[in-house]
């Protein structure tokens, strides 16, 4: 294990341990909470600790803030997710007859991220572990372990269940089965663009590699979450490429998705994956951003190439991520206004 690693890994490997003889000893449930609008690396990280808590004798559900998206149903975790409703978030707690006594949160730190009712859940604890990459602010404690020269939370997590497996003295193979290590493979693969971020490290592949031997396979993982599209998602997803504009000397790129869009292609709101990378990718763009109009609100993904701070910008609009890689979601805009607002804040930069 790299020398950087040890430190946070080893710490957290032994709050889950002492975490876990508390919870048995109470027998409490863990719930570990994902960021909202879910991704490959928050869902593979937290299904990937439920399982691991789970096999280690604690009751433990991922707290989902929305459906899990068709392309990820391949991991076969239905068994690992809780939907809370706003009535549990003011009833007793019990989940299957067990109280929630732990938060865990993965991927992300702050409670605004993770959606309503998981906020609610999640702040009801100050005691919460928490594994992330993000950049966060005023928000270290011994109970976090928060890198962000980690490529991803699925990265983390497995060197954390290195240890694990090291303290209690049984094999890596045992404590992550072929569903965990395809949990976190998916979570890399996502997180690192399948390899080629600036994010991807030697311990990066090393861990990649330990997983494709404990069952990660790598062509199914890409294959479902990344090349796999419904009729309907390859034609939307085309002519949201088609009818995307280039900008300001074509170093922005901007597709703009209406509500109206998705019902001519009868496409569901997660139909435009990979659009906002194939758009960054076009020589000369910068920044790239995908608008879509889902149920009344405005969902943007924003990519860019090198300096182009994506994180930054999506803060102006209250979301947030990396510096590559970015989202937010805003209510009562209209869609084209919107886009042409992005248009003037981003020539700021470009
Ligand atoms: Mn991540």
């Amino acid at each position: 294990m790299k020398e950087r690693y040890i430190e946070g890994a080893t710490r957290m490997a032994k709050l889950i341990l002492e975490r876990r003889d508390e919870l048995k000893s109470k027998d409490g449930a863990a719930l570990v909470f994902p960021h909202s609008s879910v991704d490959g690396d928050c869902v593979g990280s937290a299904c990937a600790v439920a399982s691991v808590l789970r096999f280690l004798g604690v009751s433990a559900w991922v707290s989902m803030p929305e459906e899990l998206p068709d392309n990820m149903s391949f991991l076969g975790v239905e068994d690992l997710l809780f939907y809370p409703t706003e009535e549990f978030t003011c009833g007793d707690l019990l989940i299957n007859g067990k109280h929630y006594d732990l938060a865990f949160s993965v991927d992300c730190s702050e409670g605004h991220r993770m959606g309503d009712n998981n906020c609610k859940l999640f702040e009801l604890y100050d005691d919460a572990l928490d594994i992330d990459h993000h950049e966060v602010l005023h928000l270290s404690s011994d109970l976090k372990w928060i890198d962000p020269g980690s490529s991803s939370a699925c990265e983390m997590v497995w060197y954390v269940l290195v240890k694990i497996s090291e303290l209690i003295g049984k094999p890596v193979s045992e404590v992550v089965d072929v569903r965990t290590a395809k949990c976190l493979m998916a979570g890399i693969v996502t997180d690192t663009g399948r390899f080629t971020y600036t994010n991807t490290k030697p311990e990066t592949l090393e861990a990649a590699g330990a997983l494709m031997d404990l069952g990660g396979n790598i062509t199914e993982v890409c294959y479902n979450l990344f090349d796999m599209k419904t009729p309907e998602e390859f034609s939307i997803t085309s002519a949201a490429c088609y009818e995307a504009r280039f900008c300001l000397d074509g170093k922005l790129a901007l597709a703009v998705v209406p509500e109206q869009m998705f019902r001519k292609y009868n496409a569901g709101k997660d139909a435009l994956a990979g659009v906002a990378e194939k758009l960054r990718d076009v020589g000369g763009v910068e920044f790239s951003c995908v608008l879509r109009e889902i149920d009344g609100s405005i969902r943007a993904n924003l990519r860019s190439k090198s300096e182009f701070d994506c994180s930054e910008f999506a803060e102006k609009y209250g979301g947030g991520g990396h510096k590559r890689a970015a989202g937010f979601r805003v209510t009562g805009r209209d869609i084209n206004d919107l886009a042409g607002e992005i248009i003037s804040e981003a020539s700021k930069y470009l």
